[in-house]
Formats: C-alpha cells, structure tokens, sequence
C-alpha cells in the first residue's frame, strides 16, 4: 500500500508508504492521498491530519522512474492528479500538520508547504529539485515560497536547487518549528492531538482568514474578519470558551465539527 491511515483520537496519521523510493510520488499515491483526505473531510469527528513519511525520507517528489519517455503533455497532465491535492489541504476545513522526517524534494517539498503547521526532523532537507532535471517548481512552489521565505530566498533555492537543512528552514519561517530527530513523531502527534481538542469552528474559519489575506486589501480582510467573527461567536465553542475561562477550567470544546 502507498498510503497508510490511521486513526487516532480526534486525527487521522497519514504516512506516505514507498520508503525504498524515499515515497516518492505517483499517481496511485496520489489517487489514496486524494480519498484519505476526502475520507478525512467527510469524518465529522476527524479535527486534524498528521502527514508524513515511512523510512528516512518524507518524499522525494515524481517517482522519476515513471516519467521516462513521458511527453511534455504528459508532465502537464500528471500535474491534473498533484494540483488538486494542494488545493485540497488548503480547502481542508481542519488543520494539516506535517512531520517532514526526512528529505522533501521537488513536488514532496511543496506538498509538505502545503500544509498548515510543518515540523521538520533536524536531520531533514527541502530540496527544490527541479532545476537539476530542466523543470520548474509545482505543486505550488512558485507561490508558496517567495510568500514564506520572500523573493530573494525563493529564487535561490528555486534556481540552485541546494539542500536546505531543517534548521535553516525553520531561521527562515519555511516551517514552524525543527525538533530532534527523535522527537519529531511524538511532538507531531502531541500537536495533531492538541488540535483537536481544539475549537475546531475557529480553526477552520481561521485558515480561511489567514488563506485569504495574501490576495485582499486591508478593508477587505476586516470586513472578511467581520463577517468570520460573526460566525464563531454563533457557534457554542464560543460561549463555552468564555464560560470556561471565567470558571478558571478547561474548556470542552464540541467533539464533532459542524
Ligand atoms: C527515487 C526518487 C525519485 C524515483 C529517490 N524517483 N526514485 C514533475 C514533472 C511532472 C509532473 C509531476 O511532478 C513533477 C514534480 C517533481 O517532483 S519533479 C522532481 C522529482 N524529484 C527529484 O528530482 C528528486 C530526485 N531524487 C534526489 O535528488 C535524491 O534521491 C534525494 C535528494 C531526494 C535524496 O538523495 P539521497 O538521500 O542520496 O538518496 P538516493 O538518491 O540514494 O535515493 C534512495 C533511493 O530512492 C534510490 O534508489 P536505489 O534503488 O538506488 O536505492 C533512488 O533512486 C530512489 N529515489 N528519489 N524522485
């Protein structure tokens, strides 16, 4: 199986599953990514995603091996089965943590940036692989970078195509957050959990903010923050938020999104 999914209370574990090709991509991965998320959306009780790797690397971008001999229109159309799948960690209404485990390259780093909260093992890179084999950055590598790391940043790593160590990544807000290599699956795991357990109506709403205000002006994301707000403070998460708060407890947040 190139897919394993796994439930876990409140999230599902996704792990890319060909470790001997570093997980590299295909369009049968691609296809069970595209159901486990579906899956995933449709499980009112799933509140967060935990994406990552089996073996030593998180993925290693097109498997190669399967693109020989492959036209020009041929790339374009593999692309219809990996676009989609970005759009769709962005349209996810719960958050996506991903535990970069190991080497990301080409369209495995930019499935990794995809994702809302990355944590990367030290022992990890984020390759922009392309260059080396004449082809430009996908899977939205050419947005997300120069978004997350600025524009000086994002040409170097686009045109040198150089292994970027976790650490640096994490200096430069490529990702959240490095963590020893040990600690990479359990902080990944205590994070999912924590998500949600989490005001899951919020979440969502937030992520659709923060997604949004690349592309609007000022006046525009308040009046988006308005009519957001409005719909938070309808959802019961809200009041009990407060209650609890002035009753000095935890808060117990619905179990199940709306
Ligand atoms: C692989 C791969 C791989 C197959 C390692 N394929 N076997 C573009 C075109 C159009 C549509 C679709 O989308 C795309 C987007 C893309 O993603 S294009 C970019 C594709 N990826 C790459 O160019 C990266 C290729 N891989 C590498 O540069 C290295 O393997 C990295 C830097 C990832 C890791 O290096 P090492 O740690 O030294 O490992 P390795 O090279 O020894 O790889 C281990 C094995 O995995 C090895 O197989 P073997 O049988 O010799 O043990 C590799 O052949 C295999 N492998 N990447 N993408």
């Amino acid at each position: 199986m190139t897919l394993l999914v796994e439930s876990c209370p409140g999230y599902r574990r996704i792990t890319l599953n060909r470790p001997e090709r570093l997980n590299a991509l295909n369009v049968e991965m691609a296809a069970a990514l595209d159901a486990a998320f579906d899956e995933a959306a449709a499980d009112k009780t799933c509140r967060a995603l935990l994406l990552t790797g089996a073996g030593r690397g998180f993925c290693a971008g097109q498997d190669l091996t399967e693109i020989v001999g492959a036209s020009p229109a041929d790339l374009e159309r593999l692309l219809e089965h990996y676009h989609p799948l970005i759009l769709k960690i962005r349209a996810l209404s719960i958050p996506v943590v991903c535990a970069v485990n190991g080497v990301a390259a080409g369209a495995g780093a930019n499935l990794a940036l995809a994702c809302d909260i990355v944590l990367a093992a030290r022992s990890a890179t984020f390759v922009q692989a392309f260059a080396r084999i004449g082809l430009i950055p996908d899977c939205g590598g050419t947005w997300f970078l120069p978004r997350l790391i600025g524009t000086a940043r994002a040409r170097a790593l686009a045109f040198l195509a150089e292994p970027l160590p976790a650490e640096t990544a994490a200096e430069w807000g490529l990702v959240w957050r490095m963590t020893e290599d040990e600690r990479l699956l359990p902080e990944a795991e205590a994070l999912a959990a924590r998500l949600a357990g989490q005001a899951s109506n919020a979440l969502a709403l937030t992520k659709r903010a923060l997604d949004a205000a690349g592309d609007n002006t000022l006046a525009q994301q308040l009046d988006l923050e308005g009519e957001l707000q409005r719909r938070a403070g309808a959802h019961p998460d809200h009041a009990e938020g407060v209650r609890a708060f002035l009753e000095k407890r935890p808060a117990a947040f619905a179990k199940a999104r709306s």
